[in-house]
């Protein structure tokens, strides 16, 4: 309508000019080749951020699968959102689980605008598969429900722990994670799946960055087209008897290099573990990854 054409002003707002010259951050890469930001502290101003989402009215789903035993770590990751994740905006919590019985009488309350919702799903033996599937199920529920419930979506994993700000300077069509363990390696050292028979193969010689399967997001439409591409490339493998070498996490790379290259790339402040301590560049550590016992948690 015509009322959709109309500018609107933003809220007055009051901020020190950011100088040419003199960059906020000099130590850290804050740009990519294909000029997509690198978030990192220092390089934003969430006040104007939180203007420009508010102007829009924006709503944001947060995936998380919390399958088998792994629903023990649901409650610190929404407990922990609650005080870190988006605050002051619209958030729908959606929970994947095949434990809707036992997780409809958890006691978790969340604030006002924002909805806990549980999403029943089915789960399968191997852990490999449970964290594979994720991206049918998320293609699935984009285009029945997210579609129609939220503008982004945020999709992590369930073994998690907020502990500082993650706002909407994370919002973008689609993004990405630099993951902690690789954002200072080689192309060498990437451990991209090698094999070329694989739907998720990445030569030696190629590579931009390597991202963390368990951190990525963007507009429905782009989570719709990132899941659905994921989930045909390892359905191909699948019927030819190969499997990527990091699952999900494989089939990811190989399509934020060579199908769609994120829009914005999240520091490793948005994704770090717990083991790793700190580092002087880390003026944030957002979201925690969890120390887990694999072989106990996964059967
Ligand atoms: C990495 C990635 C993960 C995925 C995986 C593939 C990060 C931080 N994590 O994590 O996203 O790409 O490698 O190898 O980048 N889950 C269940 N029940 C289960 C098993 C898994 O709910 O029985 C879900 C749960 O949400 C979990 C996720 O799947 O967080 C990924 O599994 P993981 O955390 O065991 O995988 P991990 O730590 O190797």
């Amino acid at each position: 309508s015509q009322d959709n054409l109309k500018a609107v002003q933003l809220k007055r707002i009051l901020y020190p000019k950011a100088e040419t010259l003199k960059p906020q951050r000099t130590d850290v890469l804050s740009v990519s080749p294909w000029l997509a930001p690198i978030v990192w502290e220092g390089n934003f101003n969430i006040d104007i951020l939180n203007e420009q989402f508010h102007q829009r009215d924006v709503r944001i789903g947060l995936t998380v699968f919390a399958i088998k035993k792994y629903i023990r770590f649901l409650k610190t990751l929404i407990e922990t959102a609650e005080k870190f994740f988006m605050v002051g905006h619209q958030v729908n919590y959606y929970v994947f689980t095949d434990l809707v019985r036992n997780v409809t009488n958890f006691n978790i309350t969340v604030g006002t605008g924002r909805r806990l919702v549980f999403l029943e799903v089915p789960s399968y033996k191997r852990w490999q598969d449970v964290s594979m599937r994720r991206m049918q199920m998320i293609r699935d529920a984009s285009q029945q429900r997210f579609a129609y419930e939220v503008d982004y979506l945020v999709c992590i994993d369930v073994d998690m722990r907020f502990q500082d700000h993650v706002g909407v300077e994370i919002l973008s069509d689609v993004f990405g994670t630099l993951h902690p363990a690789f954002f200072v390696k080689t192309r060498h050292q990437f451990t991209y799946e090698r094999r070329p028979q694989s739907q998720a193969y990445i030569p030696e010689d190629e590579g931009d960055f390597y991202y963390a399967g368990g951190y990525f997001g963007g507009k429905i439409e782009e989570v719709y087209k990132l899941t659905n591409h994921c989930h045909h490339a390892m359905l191909t493998d699948k019927a030819n008897n190969i499997e990527a070498v990091w699952h999900d996490e494989s089939y990811l790379n190989n399509y934020f290099l060579y199908y769609k290259k994120p829009t914005k790339i999240l520091s490793p402040e948005y994704l770090w573990n717990e083991r790793d301590g700190t580092a002087h560049y880390l003026r944030k550590r957002r979201l925690i990854a969890l120390h887990k016992n694999p072989d106990e948690v996964r059967n």
